[in-house]
């Protein structure tokens, strides 16, 4: 059934659709999935979002012939709207992995970002749109900052000139959107560039836009005059089980949770699902959940956290990470689940990205260690496959396949500071520290730890960052045992030492206390967020006015 209120959506089985799905509910609409080219040729509204690798992607529509029935669809200007490699699919070819043959509807060749211009690859994160006239879905949100999260990207030319309906600049200007017609494409989330503060929803609005034309009403652009990507604001919610069985929000002191009382209960910082939807009311840019005791419990036995996303996913429109416990595991009955079905149910749960905090550590000491073949097992092991060839080409397209999954793979890091009198006195990176240690000492290690901090590795923070970037992760996640709960401030040696060591985004996280640690973070370190828990639990300081300081500051933040 569905009639009008149906949109049609192309689920080509290798990303994770659910937070699209979520949006199209949340306005109304009905899903109706492609089974056949014929479903995509009869479609009214047809939806193609894209999450992950583009030559996996054009494989899958190519066999089953909807990629032949896609450009039929476009020729007939039927109304359609690409996301991110949705978009992407409609040009000449891409790079990733290629070049790969695209539909070739649009001149030009998708190409990687290039890191070497001070930009971090992946670009995630807010960054804001020049609109040309006749945008149609975007006519309501010039200006606005909405979110990406991508390493390839098209290019403006002569010959796509008249396609193009947006440019954003990262480094270079590229193609954030186009529109020929009722055809559409965006490179950006609009299902995840929400944000109730706003005057009103600039994803939703995208999306309302596309999907009910009849019903929406032109509102006056948002003003402001962003010009590049923002600095993020991220809440994190710790979420354990208490000793009654619910799961709470809870808050460590150097990651030490339980009340300093003669019962020594969990501390109770509130409901996860409710505190969630609250941050994201209060323009929190990204919410994170970690699962702390995931590392003891396995977390598909861990319904009431899937639950739990499930719930925040269908109001909440900014990207939501979850992590804890995922990593392969054999449960009692002896049946064995791979990294990829833990992750996959997170995400089909509703989680945007996924993070990774002690099986990185145990990859990436092995690839320290013995190089790359081992860190080839590793990697497939975090990233969902089991080696069985040792034939180098297979493994070689097998890591090009998989690179792009990575880009929601955030790598949380939970270092320990550790003082050292000579910076030789150990064989991993260490700083100069502005405040001498305990016993005098001038140097710094940092070493990583696993099982929440309960256990410290033979491996530093900068060693383990370096080797997650060479296997591919997406971001870093940079805590602090020392620093977490503390609210003095980020440890600005550590997010300098690691946001200068590598190219990929960096997440300060641990310490903040006030509005001015995020400017300082900002000011002194190459971070491109900032998260923090207990002062955002505490309402001590409101979201709001950390971006108001930080707008105040100079710094780019998403208003
Ligand atoms: O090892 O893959 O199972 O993942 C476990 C995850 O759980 C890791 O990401 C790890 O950081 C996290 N975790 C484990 N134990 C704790 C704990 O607190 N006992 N929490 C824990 C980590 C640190 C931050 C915190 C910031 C900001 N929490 O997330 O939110 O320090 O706090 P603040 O602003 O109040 O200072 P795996």
């Amino acid at each position: 059934g569905g009639g009008d209120s149906a949109v049609t959506l192309l689920d080509y089985g290798a990303g994770n659709v659910q937070s699209i799905r979520n949006a199209i509910r949340y306005l109304g609409l009905h899903i109706k999935d492609v089974q056949t080219p014929e479903d995509i040729l009869n479609a009214k509204r047809l939806i193609v979002p894209g999450v992950g690798a583009f030559a996996a992607m054009m494989d899958v529509l190519n066999r089953n012939g909807m990629a032949e029935a896609l450009h039929t669809y476009i020729e007939k200007d039927r109304p359609f709207l690409g996301i991110c490699l949705g978009l992407q699919l409609l040009f000449e070819s891409s790079e990733e992995n290629g070049p790969v043959k695209g539909l070739g509807l649009i001149p030009g060749v998708v190409g990687r970002f290039d890191s070497s211009n001070g930009c971090r690859v992946p670009h995630i994160g807010w960054n804001s749109l020049k609109v040309k006239k006749d945008s149609v879905i975007l006519d309501d949100v010039a200006n606005s900052h909405v979110y990406f999260v991508h390493s390839y990207r098209a290019v403006p030319s002569e010959e796509n000139e008249e396609w193009i309906s947006s440019t954003c600049n990262y480094g270079i200007d590229f193609i954030s959107s186009i529109r020929r017609g009722n055809v559409h494409a965006v490179q950006f989330h609009p299902e995840k560039s929400g944000g109730k503060f706003h005057i009103f929803n600039v994803g939703l609005s995208i999306l309302r836009k596309f999907l009910l034309p009849n019903s929406s009403i032109t509102k006056k652009p948002l003003e402001g005059k962003a010009t590049k990507l923002a600095k993020r604001v991220i809440a994190c919610l710790d979420v354990r089980t208490n000793d009654n069985g619910d799961l709470v929000v809870t808050k460590g002191d150097q990651y030490d949770v339980r009340e300093q009382t003669e019962e020594n209960e969990v501390r109770n910082l509130g409901k996860p699902v409710e505190l969630a939807g609250q941050y994201y009311i209060d323009g929190a840019d990204e919410v994170s959940f970690l699962n702390i005791t995931g590392f003891r419990d396995f977390p598909l036995g861990d319904l009431p956290m899937l639950q739990i996303l499930r719930y925040t996913s269908e109001n909440v429109f900014v990207p939501l990470t979850v992590g804890g416990g995922i990593r392969d595991f054999t449960d009692a009955n002896g049946r064995y689940y791979s990294s990829l079905e833990v992750a996959s149910e997170y995400f089909r749960s509703g989680a945007d990205k996924i993070s990774i905090g002690s099986d990185a550590v145990y990859a990436a000491e092995e690839y320290l260690k013995t190089g790359d073949e081992i860190s080839f097992r590793y990697l497939f092991r975090l990233c969902y496959f089991l080696p069985s060839s040792t034939d180098k080409n297979r493994k070689e397209q097998l890591r090009t396949n998989i690179q792009s999954l990575w880009e929601s793979v955030v790598v949380s890091i939970d270092p320990r500071r550790q003082y050292l009198t000579s910076p030789y006195e150990i064989g991993f990176k260490s700083v100069k520290v502005r405040n001498l240690g305990p016993n005098g000492e001038e140097y710094a290690w940092y070493q990583c730890t696993v099982n929440g901090g309960r256990e410290g590795r033979p491996i530093g923070a900068y060693e383990l960052a370096k080797a997650v970037e060479e296997l591919g992760a997406g971001e870093i996640l940079l805590n602090c045992i020392d620093c977490d709960g503390q609210g003095q401030g980020f440890d600005i040696e550590l997010v300098k030492l690691i946001s200068d060591a590598v190219s990929i985004p960096v997440i300060a996280s641990s310490g903040a206390g006030k509005a001015e640690h995020f400017s300082d973070v900002f000011s002194e370190t190459n971070a491109s967020a900032a998260l923090a828990a207990g002062i955002f639990h505490r309402k001590e300081v409101p979201i709001q006015s950390v971006k108001d300081h930080l707008l105040k500051k100079g710094i780019e933040v998403r208003i």
